[in-house]
């Protein structure tokens, strides 16, 4: 019997300050750990502007960076490192896609619980690349 093997991947996962506001830290991590994903790391954290702002850096020269970090430092934030087989790919599909009416569709955690792309609840990382910087960003004590 022919076997698929996915190596095990570790991605960056931010539940933003809206979700925590509005009580959905453990919808989103329910999803996770039924999706069959684990939890390697979880914090309830303030978010600096330098952490905040390395972590879009990537966004700096668009019209919307600076909202963008005014909100994610607007209140505490849920950070963890998820992992699991294609944990990467796995989590942007239960997020849903970046606006939450056009791109997410129902079933995601952005469609089923978000109206506006500014208010899109979670972060998850988008490549390898992204997700070993961004647990460096978040986590520097993990080491992995
Ligand atoms: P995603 O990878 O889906 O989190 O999306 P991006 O990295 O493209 O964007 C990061 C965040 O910037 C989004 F979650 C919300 C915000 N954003 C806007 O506010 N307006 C935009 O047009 C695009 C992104």
């Amino acid at each position: 019997i022919a076997t698929v093997s996915c190596v095990t991947e570790q991605t960056l996962v931010l539940i933003k300050p809206d979700g925590v506001q509005r009580g959905l830290v453990g919808e989103v991590i329910a999803r996770i750990e039924r999706k069959g994903l684990r939890l390697a790391a979880l914090e309830l954290r303030d978010v600096t502007v330098e952490v905040a702002s390395e972590h879009y850096a990537e966004h700096a020269e668009r019209p919307f960076y600076g909202s963008l970090l005014e909100f994610i430092t607007s209140g505490p934030v849920v950070a963890a490192v998820v992992e699991g087989p294609r944990a990467i790919s796995a989590f942007r599909q239960l997020a849903g896609g970046t606006d939450p009416v056009e791109k997410a569709t129902p079933g995601t955690i952005r469609g089923d619980f978000a109206l506006e792309t500014q208010f899109n609840l979670v972060h998850g990382s988008d490549s390898p690349e992204s997700a070993a910087r961004e647990i460096a960003l978040w986590f520097p004590s993990l080491n992995s």
